[in-house]
């Protein structure tokens, strides 16, 4: 067997998936007819030749832009129904998706249309393809905190379909103690939490994540071989790291994939997971991402099953549901 039909053949979690990142310029177009929109792209092909970028704002810009197509319940739907269906081809068996309620709420769409759409197709995918899920409400970080407040107030009817709280967007000049007090609060109404950190911003945006926002996981953390010792509390207290190789990649975080940490993180012995990120927008879903961390990184296939099990030990599935998935 090939190894990409062996990577897509082993059970695996995703835990660091934007929703609005698997969104197809296909999708995006039928979309923004179905919606009356006016996209500033002629074709389908130049959406795809858009998706150049040097850094992590350009590419939130194209891809703020991009979601502004989603304005339905059955917009939303569609979009993760289409996730999962690229999930199951790829041999996810357990996801942990992200969606930013702020993006789309700004421009008037309801919560409970974003929500519920999301959520019909998360138990549509539960029924079809035995996948289970969870929804992490991320918020926006270069809105203020009392946005977040607002956000979490809006999302009270919908608690029970949250699993935990994210924070994403531009992590440069938003670092995670601006979010101290709201996330404070969502411990207290029982969510978990989990923050991108260490992305393009310093290494002390993990330390600051983990002691101030109390996090379960780091999204990305690359960045924590800038701190030795923070490295070694990583390792030591099992902290998982969800890492999206293409993702660096395409926004410049590394050169090139040769040149990812990822391969020295695990051999340090960090618990570190491989993820999607935007698939739409950085050229591969998950076992596209196994693969280019094989060719490259000469992952063998024995440590890509490691990875893997990585991958359910860090999800919030039940201890009892982690084994029965890995
Ligand atoms: C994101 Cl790659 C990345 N980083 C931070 N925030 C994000 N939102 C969507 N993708
Ligand atoms: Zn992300």
């Amino acid at each position: 067997m090939q190894i990409s039909q062996l990577i897509k053949s082993l059970p695996k979690a995703e835990l660091h998936l934007h929703i609005e990142g698997t969104l197809e310029p296909e999708l995006m177009f039928e979309l923004a007819q179905r919606n009356n929109i006016q996209l500033p792209y002629a074709s389908i092909d130049e959406v795809r030749k858009s998706y150049e970028f040097h850094d992590l704002q350009s590419f939130l810009d194209v891809y703020y832009l991009g979601a502004s197509v989603l304005r339905t319940r059955q917009d939303f739907f569609d979009l993760t129904f289409a996730y999962l269906e690229k999930a199951h081809e790829d041999g996810i068996t357990h996801t942990e998706i992200f969606f930013d309620p702020q993006t789309h709420t700004k421009r008037g769409v309801l919560f409970e249309d974003i929500i519920m759409g999301i959520a019909d197709a998360l138990a549509k995918g539960k029924e079809e393809f035995a996948i289970s899920s969870y929804i992490i409400m991320s918020f926006l970080r270069h809105l203020s905190e009392d946005d977040a407040f607002e956000v979490l107030e809006l999302a009270k009817p919908y608690y029970k379909y949250i699993k935990a709280i994210g924070l994403d967007s531009a992590e440069v000049g938003n670092p995670p103690e601006k979010f101290k007090n709201v996330f404070a609060k969502a411990l207290d109404l029982g969510f978990l939490t989990v923050a991108h950190a260490g992305e393009e911003g310093p290494a002390e945006n993990i330390r600051n994540s983990l002691e101030l926002l109390k996090v379960q996981r780091i999204d990305h953390g690359v960045n924590c071989v800038q701190d030795d010792k923070l490295l070694e509390e990583l390792i030591y207290k099992k902290i998982p790291l969800t890492i999206c190789p293409l993702s660096n990649i395409k926004l410049k975080v590394f050169q090139h994939m040769k040149e990812h940490n990822i391969r020295d993180l695990y051999l340090k012995g960090a618990c570190v997971t491989i993820n999607s990120d935007d698939p739409s927008y950085f050229g591969g879903y998950l076992a596209d991402n196994y693969f280019e961390c094989q060719r490259h990184l000469n992952f063998s296939f024995i440590e890509l099953i490691q990875i893997a099990k990585n991958s359910f030990r860090a999800s919030f599935l039940s201890e009892e549901e982690k084994l029965l998935k890995m």
